[in-house]
């Protein structure tokens, strides 16, 4: 890895602004101090040390376990022990505008203790049986093979010993007009709960927020922790993934960045399984296990979906949505005990954590992905085709709140323009997937005519970094996603299906799943009028089928896999679409706006059709 400094992200605007404060007095640390740990910094090399790789010792609680349990926010108090927080019907219109705003319900929230103990959720002892029993099997057994398993089931996370010399980190949380007892519990959570030597500081990025809790406030509620915690603005909304950006250059001290969503909740000795991958080896990347907090009530679950042992792998479908897959036969395999980290293809996105300098010669996040999503894919193309690696460590645990519904969301701005996740996903298979971005663009044909911006740079970057192919990815680290979300077969067509010569559409109306489409006014904008056909006879929309219904005529809109509802076939001169099955062709009732089908009958208007492409979505 040549070392490349710290590359260009459009910060002009923030840079002028910053030049003529020092950032570093104004929040507490003077330069003195800030040169000290960062000389700490420069003598604190990775590849000085050997770090030792963490060893099991059965029986023995791990170092940086806590002895006793950890101190309560307030014994008993609401949410302690993350048990489900649940308010009376009193609070229902307040709870309601809060999960507007914010996403969670903030009443609840801010009730609870910003330093509330949590349940443990790391694997450990899976059966009730005593540890002395356990160490009578363990000192019995001969064979190594019952040894491990027993050690599995009997010992788990709290029986790991980890170097005392881990890297030292700074924890990175971006956030656009967050609620403020999430945002805070998520950082008093990080102070708890990480041993001090290795917490260099925890960096605020305020995407541009415009809530009154976030400015003065903000400001003086962090003066407690007498410069650990620093806030810094960004003048304009930059979205979270530049934001993110923004935070490696402003978090100078930490030798490893960890990135955190401004509404999280970190678990018990979630910090040294995490870290010490990296101290092991600087290109690997880590993820914590991610759990489930309760946006309604604040209780914490392991995310479903998992394994047996609740353990998942990230991956994606071809049209790029995020998807979950369990643990292969081959990562399994790869370890000796079920809670070593393991590989996996991809990242969620938001709770990472990377060597800081790794970070920069990966050139940060493409500059060009703008405020929301794609960017978890770029992070993990890049790291493993260009030589790092990426694990989930099952020991250290991360509480995320997913949003509720209701949430109004936080819109792009008006300078970024439409679809920026679209154009960002664009971005993302251009620069990385190869000959395999025929598949997205199967998946997504609208996204065709994106204007993605230039990516030259990036493909320069890939060429002078000799990143591996994508080809070389689907075969070595994302093996098995295929055997999941098989490649999609191409396009026949694609468009809205319009009345022939009317100005009529047929719109899914937002129906799935066994609901009916029907016709509408013709929009042009793609969403619900868009559909495509593919050579494997399908008309789809996203990952949904069209299909006679349950009456056996009208359409039904339902998800289907690659071998279902194979159905269709059209006819782009006769102007026709017929149903293979039934041999009926596509009908209309332009007065119900009802779509169904019908005998043929070539004499029918309302069986003729068209097919046109929609340029500009
Ligand atoms: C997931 C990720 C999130 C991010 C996103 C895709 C997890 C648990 N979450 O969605 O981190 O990777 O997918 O891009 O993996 N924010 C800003 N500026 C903005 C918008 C958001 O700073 O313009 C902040 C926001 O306050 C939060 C973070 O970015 O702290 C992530 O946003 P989110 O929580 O809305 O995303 P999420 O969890 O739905
Ligand atoms: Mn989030």
């Amino acid at each position: 890895w040549p070392h490349v400094e710290g590359v260009e992200v459009d910060l002009e605007s923030i840079r002028r602004k910053n030049k003529a404060k020092n950032e570093l007095n104004q929040h507490g640390v003077d330069n003195k101090q800030q040169n000290i740990l960062q000389r700490q910094y420069l003598t604190f090399k990775p590849q000085t040390f050997v770090y030792p790789d963490p060893v099991l010792r059965p029986g023995v609680l791990g170092n940086f376990e806590p002895k006793e349990p950890e101190p309560h926010g307030v014994v008993g108090g609401p949410g302690e022990e993350a048990k489900p927080y649940v308010l009376g019907p009193d609070y229902k219109e307040s709870v309601q505008a809060s999960i507007k705003e914010f996403g969670f319900n903030m009443v609840a929230s801010d009730m609870i203790s910003l330093d509330r103990s949590v349940n443990d959720l790391r694997q450990e002892e899976k059966l009730s049986a005593n540890i002395s029993s356990a160490q009578g099997l363990l000192s019995n057994s001969i064979n190594d093979s019952v040894k491990t398993n027993t050690i599995d089931s009997f010992y788990r996370c709290k029986y790991w010993h980890y170097d005392e010399n881990l890297l030292t980190s700074s924890v990175v949380i971006v956030f656009h007009n967050e609620g403020w007892s999430t945002l805070m519990r998520t950082v008093h959570s990080v102070i708890k709960r990480t041993p001090r030597k290795y917490l260099a500081e925890i960096v605020l990025i305020d995407d541009f927020s415009n809530k009154a809790h976030l400015q003065e406030r903000l400001d003086d509620y962090i003066k407690q922790w007498n410069g650990l915690v620093k806030v810094f603005r960004n003048e304009r909304r930059e979205g979270l993934i530049q934001a993110r950006s923004i935070g490696a250059q402003k978090a100078k001290l930490g030798q490893v960045l960890v990135y955190l969503d401004a509404h999280c909740e970190v678990g018990i000795n979630w910090y040294a399984p995490l870290i010490a991958p990296i101290s092991k080896d600087r290109t690997t990347c880590t993820v914590p296990l991610i759990d489930y907090i309760d946006g309604n009530d604040y209780s914490i679950e392991p995310q479903q979906g998992g394994d047996e042992d609740g353990f998942a792998r990230g991956a994606w479908d071809w049209s790029l949505l995020w998807k979950r897959i369990p643990l292969s036969h081959k990562e399994k395999s790869k370890r000796k005990h079920k809670t070593e980290p393991y590989r996996s293809p991809a990242m969620a996105g938001g709770l990472f954590a990377i060597e800081r300098d790794f970070f920069f010669e990966l050139g940060l996040y493409d500059p060009g992905l703008q405020i929301w999503g794609g960017e978890n894919f770029e992070i993990s193309y890049k790291i493993w085709q260009c030589g790092g690696k990426l694990l989930f460590v099952p020991c250290s645990r991360v509480g995320h709140i997913y949003r509720l519904q209701g949430w109004q969301g936080n819109p792009p701005p008006v300078y970024v323009g439409s679809s920026p996740t679209l154009k960002n996903y664009v971005r993302v298979v251009e620069v990385w997937w190869d000959e395999y971005k025929d598949y997205f663009y199967a998946s997504r044909p609208e996204t065709k005519a994106l204007p993605y911006g230039d990516i030259s740079e990036l493909k320069r970057f890939r060429e002078d970094h000799n990143c591996k192919s994508f080809k070389w990815f689907m075969e070595e680290i994302a093996y098995d996603i295929t055997s999941y979300y098989p490649l999609p077969p191409k396009n026949v067509d694609w468009g809205e299906i319009r009345g022939f010569e009317t100005s009529y559409c047929i719109d899914s109306m937002g129906h799935t799943n066994g609901g009916f489409v029907e016709l509408g006014p013709c929009h042009r904008m793609g969403g619900n009028q868009l559909f495509r056909i593919n050579e494997a006879n399908q008309l789809m929309q996203y990952d949904q089928c069209l299909t006679k219904g349950p009456d056996g005529s009208k359409i039904m809109i339902t998800h289907c896999n690659q071998n279902e509802f194979k159905e269709w076939q059209f006819f782009k001169n006769l102007h026709r679409f017929t149903h293979i099955p039934s041999g009926k062709c596509l009908d209309r009732s332009e007065v119900l706006h009802q779509v169904f089908i019908s005998e043929c009958d070539s004499s029918k208007a309302t069986q003729k059709w068209e097919m046109n492409n929609i340029l500009s979505v």
